[in-house]
Order: structure tokens, then C-alpha cells, then sequence
């Protein structure tokens, strides 16, 4: 059976997962936010990477379902939670490129904050530069629109695509994700060595939008980070992405 079969089987029967990976401030290591990321695993296939299947699903006329799906069980993870009295500031949600330019996207999720009762302004868009670029005012629209929903949107990726900087500074977002590729860079020596993500944190400053960074693994790159005034953080020197249970548990105790 095609892969794309199985992922929309998965979809309808309700196998996939959404784990979270916990956003920090440096400062203090307190928790600011999640990342919600998609977790597929097949009878067959095993664990399959959603950098594979997103892809499947965005050419096989799945994109609208699973990107619904995301965004269905997050927000209603977010309300548990909020239930639960241990709401996370922030909620980070990634939208394929594909998901983007389909007509009712932001209907479908305005009916998604209905049906959940989440509050809209603990929700983050994440869209890649990539997205931005296909069909640049379309794509403006939408996040016009889904501003308006009262939700905040991120850059996600940045600085590997091809965005301009001016289109940076006329684009309704709010935060910038520095891409791990240039938190790798830091102390490793030769010519970058957190050049770009200094140039990052402070074309972000002089926009006045937020920013965070990803993939921060070293407490070398964490100083770096928080000497330039970055001082938002994924990566594995905080944590992976978790289940659910396991980030009540961490928002329980005030992590
Ligand atoms: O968690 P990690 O391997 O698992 O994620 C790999 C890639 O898949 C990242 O680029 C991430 O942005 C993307 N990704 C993870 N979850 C989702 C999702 O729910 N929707 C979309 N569109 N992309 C996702
Ligand atoms: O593209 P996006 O940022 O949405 O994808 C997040 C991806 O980055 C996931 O695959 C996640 O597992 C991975 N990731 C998160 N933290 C780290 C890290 O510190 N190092 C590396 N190498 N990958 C990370
Ligand atoms: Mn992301
Ligand atoms: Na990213």
C-alpha cells in the first residue's frame, strides 16, 4: 500500500500524535511555550519524519486534512490544558506552504477555535519563508486574516530561505525563529561563527519583532544567544519534544 494511503488512513483513524517541544527563556529556563510537532508511527513503516510525510500529503490532495487535524488537536490540547489550570503562554502550530493557500483555511480554523474553546491569542502560526515566497500576496492575506482571528505568527526557518528584507519589514508577523543551521554555527570557529545569527537578532530588534532560537544544544551557544539579547530558546540542551502528560507535568512544576 502507498504511503500516502496509510497516512490517510492514519488520519481518519486517529493514530497520529502531536508531541511538544518546550520554547524557554534562557534568562531563567522557565518555559514560555510549546511547538507542537506531528508524530506518525505506521504498522509497517515504523516512525516516518514528518519532513517525509508532509511532503506525501501536500501532493497527494492530503494537506487540508492532516494540517486540520494538526491544528484541531493542539487547540484542543491547549484548552485541556487551560482546563487544567497549567496553560502554556504559547502554542506554536506549524502551517505547510500548501495549507496556506487553500481557500478556507482560516475558516476551518476559526471553527476549530469554536469547537475547542481555545483562546486564539495563545495560538502562534509558524510559516516558513519558503511559504511566504509562493504566492507572496496570498499569502499576506491569509495572515492578515489570521491575525484578525487574534493569533500571533511566526517566521519559522529563518534566513535559509530566500525572503527579502523588505518584504520582512511590510510582512504582518510577529516573531522571527532563527533556523538551527546558524545556532550550529556558533563557537564552532571558521568564517560564520554566529555572524548571520547576530545579524538575525538584530535586524529582529530594529523591526521590533520578537525572536527565538532553535536547535541550541551547547551552553556556549546559549551565552552567545543571550549576550545578543536572544533570549528565547528550543533545543535539546532544554528538552526534546514531549507527549502531552509530560508538559502538564513540567508546567506543574513551574518549569
Ligand atoms: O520534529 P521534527 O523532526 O520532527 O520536524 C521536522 C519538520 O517537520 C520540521 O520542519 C517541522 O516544522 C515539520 N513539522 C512538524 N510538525 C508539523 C506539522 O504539524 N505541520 C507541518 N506543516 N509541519 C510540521
Ligand atoms: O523546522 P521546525 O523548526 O519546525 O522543526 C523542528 C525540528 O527540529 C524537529 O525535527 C525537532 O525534533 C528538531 N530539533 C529540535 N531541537 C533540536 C536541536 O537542538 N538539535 C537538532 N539537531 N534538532 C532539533
Ligand atoms: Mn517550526
Ligand atoms: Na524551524
Amino acid at each position: 500500500l502507498k504511503l500516502s494511503s496509510r497516512l490517510r488512513k492514519a488520519i481518519e483513524s486517529g493514530t497520529l500524535r502531536l508531541h511538544y517541544q518546550p520554547q524557554v527563556d534562557m534568562r531563567d529556563g522557565k518555559l514560555v511555550g510549546v511547538e507542537a510537532l506531528v508524530r506518525w508511527r505506521d504498522e509497517l513503516y515504523g516512525d516516518v519524519e514528518p519532513a517525509l510525510f508532509v511532503p506525501v500529503a501536500e501532493g497527494s490532495g492530503l494537506v487540508s486534512d492532516l494540517g486540520e487535524w494538526v491544528l484541531r488537536e493542539a487547540c484542543r490540547q491547549s484548552a485541556l490544558w487551560r482546563s487544567a489550570g497549567v496553560r502554556p503562554k504559547r502554542l506554536s502550530i506549524n502551517l505547510s506552504a500548501l495549507q496556506l493557500q487553500r481557500g478556507n483555511v482560516v475558516e476551518a480554523f476559526q471553527a476549530i477555535v469554536r469547537e475547542t474553546g481555545v483562546d486564539p491569542a495563545t495560538i502562534e502560526l509558524e510559516v516558513t519563508e519558503t511559504a511566504l515566497m509562493k504566492q507572496p500576496e496570498l499569502a499576506v492575506r491569509r495572515l492578515y486574516d489570521f491575525r484578525r482571528a487574534g493569533v500571533t505568527v511566526a517566521i519559522d526557518d529563518f534566513g535559509i530561505g530566500y525572503s527579502s528584507l523588505n518584504q520582512l519589514r511590510t510582512l504582518p508577523v510577529d516573531r522571527i525563529k532563527i533556523d538551527r543551521a546558524f545556532v550550529e554555527g556558533i563557537g564552532q570557529g571558521g568564517r560564520e561563527t554566529g555572524a548571520i545569527a547576530t545579524a538575525i537578532v538584530k535586524l529582529a530588534k530594529a523591526l521590533g519583532l520578537g525572536v527565538i532560537a532553535e536547535g541550541v544544544e551547547t551552553s556556549a551557544q546559549q551565552d552567545f544567544l543571550l549576550a545578543l539579547g536572544c533570549f528565547e530558546a528550543q533545543g535539546f540542551l532544554y528538552s526534546k519534544a514531549l507527549d502531552a502528560e509530560s508538559i502538564t507535568r513540567l508546567m506543574r512544576e513551574g518549569g
